[in-house]
């Protein structure tokens, strides 16, 4: 009876033991992803509209596929991951549940093609602007990319960057017309320099 209880211990302890191995051990992948964001940038929407879309490439230099399955943002209520589908002779986007990353291979996030949809947004996205995306990833890892907001009719990140970059140039001289004895000035420039050193 007493043996037969101890072994029942026994096999308690061990299992909670699996049990708080097993529930670490995630909790250390996240931080070795394979996945890299790059020219991540969205359009300006009218004062009006709660809708936007927002593009990037995705570089997965790792030796396994990976995926989009869900993104967030603080800038805006919900986001879901779309694509276009050619019905008959008309473009039309859908919703789509994930977004493959195969390995080794960079994929392309731009208009007329999959992209990143914004519903609910706090307000409209303005030139100049960046704000953050959080990409959640079938491996279990996140990716927070920051994103620059171009003009309406911006054709690509290029774009995106140059409006953007002319945009907080023209800002500083209207904002702070009197010297200013802070930071706010000085943080601008380094801002233009910044845009407008690299291509
Ligand atoms: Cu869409």
């Amino acid at each position: 009876m007493l043996s037969q209880r101890s072994v029942l211990l026994w096999s308690m302890i061990c299992l909670i033991t699996i049990g708080l191995a097993a529930a670490a051990e995630p909790q250390a992948e996240p931080a070795t992803t394979s996945i890299q964001a790059e020219a991540a940038w969205a359009r300006a929407t009218r004062p009006s509209a709660s809708v936007g879309a927002g593009y990037l490439n995705l570089v997965n230099t790792g030796a396994t596929d990976d995926a989009i399955i869900a993104a967030r943002s603080p800038r805006c209520g919900r986001m879901e991951l779309h694509t276009h589908i050619l019905e008959g002779e008309v473009m039309r986007m859908v919703e789509i549940e994930r977004i493959e990353l195969p390995a080794q291979s960079t994929t392309h996030l731009r208009p007329g093609s999959l992209h990143l949809m914004f519903f609910d947004l706090e307000g409209p996205l303005v030139v100049g602007e960046t704000f953050a995306v959080i990409l959640s990833l079938k491996s279990g890892s996140e990716l927070t990319v920051s994103m620059i907001v171009g003009g309406a009719t911006a054709r690509n990140y290029e774009e995106a960057r140059s409006n953007a970059g002319a945009q907080t140039r023209v800002a500083p001289a209207t904002d702070t017309p009197v010297v200013d004895d802070c930071c706010g000035g000085h943080e601008n420039d380094a801002k233009v320099s910044d845009e407008s050193e690299s291509p």
